[in-house]
């Protein structure tokens, strides 16, 4: 396949300023007539070709300024029209007639159909599914699109931008006309027509303006979208008081579909959503829904002005809008809920998809130069390390100057197509700072490691900081450049406290941050009256490894005192992972896993500890997952050794807790109605976490039992359901609480996901033959992403035990289903493969099987671009 080069950029000879779209839809031959004002750029020769994009519409005609051409004055194929010679008129008129069939699109892209509901997808390269055009994100048009369909069939019928026309016409049919003022790129163009139940509500802007906003959903859902609404309100509040951006339109829609191949879109003034980050109420959400979806409707809304407003010039460019609107949906989540919570759990998430991929194949920049299939590169790192560079940008420059080069940016770039190079340039503007080298966070791949020891010299009242960075290399990159990190630090003293300095060389050092800039750094700080324990990375303020010759006392220490509460999370999530990998070697060395009593007892304070909030209480407790702990081991990893350490140190921590956690769990029961805020979730999740480590002990399958019974909401539902598959699988209480949910919920797909999940998330070697066989249940579809993603992206992405089975039997699986979801959707597919992406830090004998799997895929025929990448590069 052909390999996409930054390089090889460059402007387009032709501009689309105008884009009028007619769709005639009909399920199996929606006509589409496209009439665009096509503009030579200045300085181009008339002779140049105008060459459009295409991705197999059928072409039914093509005219120039109202003549019909014939079939020798251009060149189609499915993926280009080309017009070898088009007029000699700077502007001209080009008319295409195409024919799309949307009923049989399961690729969800371009135009398709979701439960007899019309909609359309188009990021990245889906418009040329629609009909020939310029799809590049560098072409703004201002678009006029008319929808016409049977009333009966879609009485609602939306596209972007407002209103302007509406009627009925014979035969029942009807049409409506929409305007968008705003030039956009082809990948935010959206049409839904449908039959579909409407959530009205309004927003006032900063500046007084009304705006209408709609959330439409499958009729009978409604009372489902009311969190989504208040979510969308608050984050165009948010987005006024926090980056003084207002919505420009006379209307905001958003609409739920249940078949969608990402989480959501943000089409101009009609965002698209995958349903499960809409509909929600207690009964059939959990906390986590409630979480995810007001960060998804935040994240939709932010991309308004950070992605539509302005936008990328080409699609190198990403994580301009992407790891932006990232960090704003992130920095709002904080604002809403608790921020020290937030944070850990935006570090674990980082940590759990970021870092493998930053470690593994799969490694790339930021900020791409190559890419074979732009599909594969929304990617944790484009979104999630893309979101950490801007948060280091705020960090080395400061609230204010952060602000300021927002600001900047909006004013200078309005109405662009922009680059990487142009949002650092907004920063070093304001700051009158060279970003030269931290630059390279968006063009070097890779985690970087600090090394770090420390000193102490009580005569000298000197203490010293040895840094050293390095960088590992990744493919294509064998060699790095030194890297800019900023590596926020205290010095923790006696109960606590920030221990004084009276000076500091070896390294800059401002406002609490040590400016990591050369290979090596000797610290030194000197009168220094005590002792410190030194918190490194507080706040995570750079995304890195860290290796720090730390003594385990300065550990339990910081895990109870150091005032930074990410990095107190850190400290003890530190000595958990030190003694899950000392377990894993004693398993594997056929040993009983022993653990020290202080680190159970540790637990015990923290759980117990009024004085923290309750959410990062239960996140305290739970343990790094198996996965967490295979990365920081790193090769060799043999899965069924890390579920025996990570089993033994619950247990233990059970064991050593019991009255506490149980007195606890009591006490946290609920009382009064249910709320989704942040406060009660953290109270769910602290007694939810408790529920996990006493199902452990003895009676432990009747207590999970109970709280499944008792539950008067999804979280405490699933929480206790999950304890029962996971912890007690077989007993009659799992087999009972599986079936009552089942019988429950049937006919609620989205709820039903969980139960695919739960049960694909069984550890053991029986779980892949339970998956084989829950995917021939009548609520899975191997056709829809979610029923896919729930079966069997949680048993290849979060099942260590199940899916690494050491006789390969979960690979082999797996490489058949991926291939039997490529064949109707291969974006689908190829995400799904990424699960393959860390085999080589597998044992030999796992790691041969993975191989054979991959092959397996590699050598299958016509296989997609998009699956032909990640497993190509995977196998690398
Ligand atoms: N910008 C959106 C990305 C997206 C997407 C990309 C490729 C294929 C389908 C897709 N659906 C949505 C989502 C976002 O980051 O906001
Ligand atoms: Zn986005």
């Amino acid at each position: 396949g052909h390999v996409f080069k930054l390089e090889d950029y460059r402007p387009s000879d032709y501009l689309i300023p105008r884009t009028s779209l007619d769709f005639r839809l009909s399920p199996d031959a929606t006509r589409v007539t496209a009439v665009l004002t096509v503009e030579r750029r200045e300085g181009v020769a008339a002779s140049a070709p105008l060459v459009l994009d295409g991705d197999g519409p059928t072409l039914l005609g093509v005219a120039i300024d109202g003549q019909l051409l014939s079939e020798v004055d251009y060149q189609a194929t499915p993926d280009q029209l080309t017009i070898p010679t088009p007029p000699a008129a700077q502007r001209f008129e080009l008319r295409l007639e195409t024919e799309v069939a949307p009923s049989s699109n399961e690729a969800l892209m371009g135009l398709y159909r979701s439960n007899n509901v019309y909609c359309t997808q188009c990021e990245a390269e889906g418009f040329r599914r629609i009909t020939y055009f310029l799809d590049r994100p560098d072409i703004l048009s201002v678009y006029t699109v008319r929808i016409e369909a049977p009333h009966n069939e879609a009485p609602l019928l939306l596209s972007n931008g407002n209103p302007v026309e509406s009627g009925t016409l014979a035969d029942g049919r009807h049409y409506a006309v929409w305007h968008d003022p705003f030039p956009k790129p082809s990948y935010l163009f959206a049409l839904v027509a449908g039959a579909l139940g409407k959530v009205a509500g309004s927003f006032t802007t900063l500046s007084g303006r009304e705006v209408e906003l709609g959330i439409y959903v499958e009729p009978g859902k409604e009372r489902l979208a009311g969190y989504a609404m208040d979510a969308l309100k608050r984050s165009m509040k948010w987005d006024e008081e926090a980056f003084g951006r207002e919505y420009d339109l006379d209307v905001f829609n958003i609409v739920a579909v249940s078949d969608f191949n990402m989480g959501a879109m943000e089409n101009k003034g009609l965002n698209i959503f995958n349903d499960k980050y809409v509909l929600a109420d207690e009964e059939t959400a959990t906390d986590a829904d409630f979480a995810n979806i007001e960060a998804i409707i935040a994240h939709e809304y932010f991309h308004n002005w950070t992605g539509n407003r302005i936008t990328c010039r080409d699609w190198f460019q990403l994580c301009l809008k992407e790891g932006l609107t990232v960090y704003r949906d992130h920095e709002f989540s904080a604002d809403q809920r608790s921020r020290a919570v937030k944070r850990i759990a935006e570090v674990r998430t980082l940590r759990a998809h970021q870092f493998p991929e930053d470690q593994g194949p799969l490694a790339h920049p930021v900020r791409p130069r190559r890419y074979r299939e732009i599909n594969n590169f929304y990617t944790a790192t484009v979104y999630e390390k893309g979101s950490e560079v801007v948060r280091m940008i705020r960090t080395i420059l400061g609230a204010e100057l952060f602000r300021a080069g927002m600001d900047l940016y909006f004013e200078r770039h309005d109405g662009e197509a922009a680059t990487i190079e142009d949002f650092v340039k907004v920063f070093e503007d304001v700051s009158g700072r060279d970003l030269a080298q931290f630059a390279l966070w968006y063009h070097q791949a890779g985690t970087p490691n600090l090394a770090v020891s420390s000193s102490y010299n009580a005569a000298a009242k000197a203490f010293t900081l040895e840094i050293e960075q390095s960088v590992p290399p990744t493919p294509s990159e064998s060699r790095k450049r030194l890297m800019h990190i900023p590596l926020a630090f205290g010095l923790v003293g006696d109960g606590g406290k920030p221990v004084a300095w009276a000076a500091v060389d070896g390294a800059i050092v401002e406002d609490g941050v040590i400016h990591v800039r050369k290979r090596r750094h000797t610290v030194r700080f000197s009168g220094v009256s005590e002792r410190p324990s030194v918190s490194l990375n507080r706040g995570f303020s750079a995304p890195i490894t860290l290796s720090v010759q730390q003594k385990a006392d300065d550990q339990i220490f910081l895990a109870s005192h150091d005032s930074d509460s990410f990095s107190r999370w850190q400290a003890f999530n530190t000595l958990l992972t030190d003694a899950l990998i000392a377990a894993f070697r004693q398993v594997l060395g056929g040993k009983e896993p022993a653990f020290a009593a202080r680190l159970a007892e540790l637990a015990g304070r923290i759980a117990g500890d009024e004085a923290l909030e309750p959410a990062y209480r239960a996140l305290a407790l739970s343990l790094p997952g198996e996965a967490d702990i295979a990365r920081d081991i790193g090769k060799g990893i043999d899965p069924d050794a890390i579920f025996a350490a990570r089993e033994a140190l619950a247990r233990t921590i059970a064991e050593a807790n019991r009255q506490v956690f149980s007195a606890l769990y009591d006490s946290l029961a609920d009382k009064g109605p249910f709320t989704p805020d942040a406060a009660s979730a953290g109270r769910r999740a602290l007694r939810n976490i408790l529920l996990d480590y006493l199902s452990l002990l003895p009676e432990g399958a009747a207590l999970a039992a109970q709280h499944f019974n008792a539950a008067t909401n999804m979280t405490d539902r699933t929480a206790a359901l999950t304890v029962l598959a996971h912890r007690h699988a077989g007993s009659r209480e799992a087999e009972e609480a599986l079936a009552a949910f089942e019988a429950r919920y049937r006919g609620d797909a989205l709820v039903l996901d969980k139960w695919f999940q739960i049960q694909a998330g069984v550890p053991g070697r029986q779980t892949v033959e339970k998956v084989r066989a829950l995917m021939q249940h009548p609520a899975f579809s191997i056709a829809n992403p979610n029923r896919v993603r729930s079966l069997i992206g949680t048993f290849s992405s979060a099942n260590q035990t199940g899916f690494h089975r050491a006789d390969g039997q979960g690979y082999r699986f797996f490489a058949e289903i991926v291939l039997e979801v490529e064949k109707r959707n291969p974006q689908v597919a190829a995400r799904l493969a990424t699960a393959m992406r860390s085999w080589r830090s597998l044992e030999p004998i796992r790691q041969d099987k993975a191989r054979q799997a991959l092959l397996q895929i590699a050598n299958a025929e016509n296989l997609s671009a998009d699956l032909r990448d990640i497993v190509e590069r995977t196998l690398a």
